[in-house]
């Protein structure tokens, strides 16, 4: 699982990168929003249920979920229109699975702002804009070029070239009606025609209101961007960045002191990863025994294959079947083999749907 932290230049991307990955990373700067490599950081997710799972199993080693950060420079509004989003910032992205969609919201005059006021939702529209128009170019792009190619006769397959480009001029009128591909509904055909082309505005989006110190514990600290995040359907979290980074940073007792102070209930980090991890629909299934007990992370609705492929691509080629067990019934049971002699196990294929908190134990032949 990666996720792109995105935003305007010097919105606390990488303050934020640094809260989730606990600072272990030493973040570049980037001058001004000129492009550079990316900052790459892990963090694991916070779980629960594997720490009972690790509790009662006493494994030689236990293994959380994680999620891969990638910190990119600050987007310049108008580049993406002029193809000018730099290659090393386009390639990063790509790649990612989601967005994290940093807005600044804190005020700090000694902090310029690139578009010279704090404007949160005018913020968050002109980057959802960049996404549109680099989407939007490689669009029509490729059907400039598929037009092409089928004026040629010089695909293989000209009826699914066609039905392509069709999707393609679809996608183009909703993008330039300003609607993002995520919005734009595919079926799943559709889908996979154009998944190589790893769109930006298709990636699911977490909207994060970075806040300013004096709105900690606020009812609602950014409400222009509430209302815009409400409108296009985003989930948001606020949190100040640069306090979360401090307490982050603190030993947990006066971290605790600081929190009752500042009125915080829970670390923003650890409620970023786990909001995150709801709104962009991911859940956890574990394996569980006496080596490794282990929390994987999946797309919900994911298959028993797909959660496979997870592990090893050979479970995947070789998948015979899954034994299945809830985490809620194997806690009850207290053990696999308990689960497993009460006749609890569920032999699942290759189709089932992996719910949160399966543990799974996949049988394969290769
Ligand atoms: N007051 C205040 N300052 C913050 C907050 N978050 C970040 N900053 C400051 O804002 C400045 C920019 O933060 P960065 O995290 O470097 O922002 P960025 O989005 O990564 O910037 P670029 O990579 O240059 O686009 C730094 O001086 C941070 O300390 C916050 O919540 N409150
Ligand atoms: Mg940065």
């Amino acid at each position: 699982m990666k996720c792109g932290l995105i935003g305007l230049s010097t919105v606390g991307k990488s303050t934020i990168f640094n809260l989730l990955t606990k600072g272990n990373v030493e973040v570049r700067k980037y001058g001004g929003g000129t492009a550079d490599e990316p900052n790459v950081g892990v963090t694991t997710v916070p779980d629960p249920r594997l720490d009972f799972l690790t509790y009662t199993y006493t494994p030689k080693k236990h293994t959380p979920a994680t999620v891969e950060f990638v910190d990119v420079a600050g987007m310049v509004p108008g580049k993406a229109r002029d193809g000018g989003l730099s290659p090393t910032l386009l390639a990063a992205l790509r790649e990612v699975d989601s967005l994290l969609h940093v807005v600044r919201c804190f005020a700090a005059e000694d902090i310029p702002h690139p578009q010279g006021s704090i404007d949160p939702a005018r913020d968050a529209e002109l980057l959802d804009l960049e996404l549109l128009l680099a989407d939007l170019a490689v669009v029509e792009r490729r059907i400039e070029r598929l037009t092409s190619d089928l004026a040629k006769h010089a695909l293989d397959n000209a009826a699914l070239g066609e039905k392509e480009l069709a999707l393609l001029h679809r996608l183009h009128d909703g993008l330039e009606a300003g609607t993002p591909i995520r919005a734009q509904l595919l079926t799943e055909g559709e889908e996979h025609l154009v998944r190589g082309y790893r769109f930006l505005s298709q990636k699911p989006v977490v909207v994060v209101a970075n806040i300013d110190e004096s709105q900690l514990g606020a009812d609602n600290p950014a409400p222009e961007l509430a209302a815009y995040a409400e409108e296009h359907a985003l989930a948001l979290v606020p949190l100040c960045g640069a306090v979360e980074l401090d307490l982050a940073r603190m030993d947990a007792a006066d971290a605790e002191l600081f929190m009752a102070d500042l009125g915080i209930e829970e670390s923003g980090r650890d409620r970023l990863i786990r909001e995150a991890y709801h709104a962009l629909r991911l859940i956890s299934f574990f394996t569980v025994g006496e080596d490794e007990c282990r929390a994987w992370t999946l797309t919900a609705g994911c298959s028993a294959v797909a959660a496979a492929e997870k592990i090893h691509s050979d479970i995947a080629r070789g998948f015979i079947r899954a034994e299945v067990v809830g985490f809620d019934v194997l806690k009850a049971e207290g053990s696999w083999n308990a689960a497993k002699t009460k006749g609890l196990l569920r032999l699942e294929g290759k189709e089932y749907p992996v719910r949160d908190g399966d543990a799974i134990s996949f049988r394969f032949s290769v």
